[in-house]
């Protein structure tokens, strides 16, 4: 199994997602979101490029389709929750639709299309991503969503995470950068002594959000991987 890494959303070129196993993630939080919703039992996610055709897609069917995301890391005016993974809860998940966009991680899965599979990954399923990769069998890409268009620290460590996973079930073949982010997580397993120096964790941090830092840190919380097909993440 070969293992690639493409750095942020702005650098994804079709040629190199087309027909491949895409493990899309931003860890910090989009990805974490997902997961969380789908494993408290949100029936689909829908992710959307702009908050206009989200507010669009939503006001068809108010009742059940929740509005999700962020703008600059805050919650997005007429949204009904910001992108903390911890609003995501089944009280008020369960059954529901969510429409989501958010700056890095909406935008990163919609530029993998093309891709054979779209898995949704994050700390807190990495094992269980590893295992649904192997089980599909396939080159790998692990596309970061990184930080407006730049490499992102939190995201890069995470790969290296799921490849420390992937390595420990079958022989894996890396390119440097793969290399790379996998050396980078075998020193610092616990992630903090790394990922405090990601200027996204930075940021949130900066905005009281530690609790959400604590909760996207934690390793595989979760057996649930989302994957996005048609349009919706089930
Ligand atoms: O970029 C994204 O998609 C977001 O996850 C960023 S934030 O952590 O919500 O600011
Ligand atoms: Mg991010």
């Amino acid at each position: 199994m070969k293992v690639d890494i493409i750095i942020s959303a702005d650098d994804i070129k079709s040629e190199k997602v087309k027909d491949k196993l895409v493990v899309v993630i931003d860890m910090l939080r989009a990805t974490s979101v997902i997961t969380t919703a789908v494993s408290n039992g949100c029936e689909k996610v829908i992710p959307v490029l702009t908050v206009e055709e989200a507010k669009e897609i939503a006001s068809r069917d108010r009742s059940s389709f929740l509005l999700g995301g962020e703008r600059g890391a805050l919650k997005i005016e007429g949204f009904d929750y910001s992108n903390s993974p911890l609003d995501y809860t089944s009280e008020v998940v369960k059954g529901k639709t969510l429409i989501m966009t958010t700056s890095n991680g909406t935008r990163a899965i919609k530029g993998s299309l093309g891709a054979k599979h779209i898995l949704i990954g994050a700390m807190i399923n990495a094992e269980a991503v590893a295992k649904k990769l192997l089980e599909y069998k396939d080159d790998v890409v692990i596309v970061n969503a990184g930080t407006y268009g730049q490499f992102s620290i939190d995201d890069f460590l995470c790969s290296g995470y799921i490849i420390d996973c992937l390595k420990r079930h079958t022989e894996v073949e890396l390119t440097d950068i793969a290399t790379t982010a996998h050396y980078i997580y075998s020193q610092h397993e616990d992630i903090y002594s790394f990922i405090k120096f990601a200027s996204h964790y930075n940021r949130i941090q900066e905005l009281g959000l530690q609790e959400d830092l604590n909760y996207c840190c934690k390793k595989d919380i979760t057996k649930v991987v989302p994957e996005y097909a048609e349009g919706v993440i089930k």
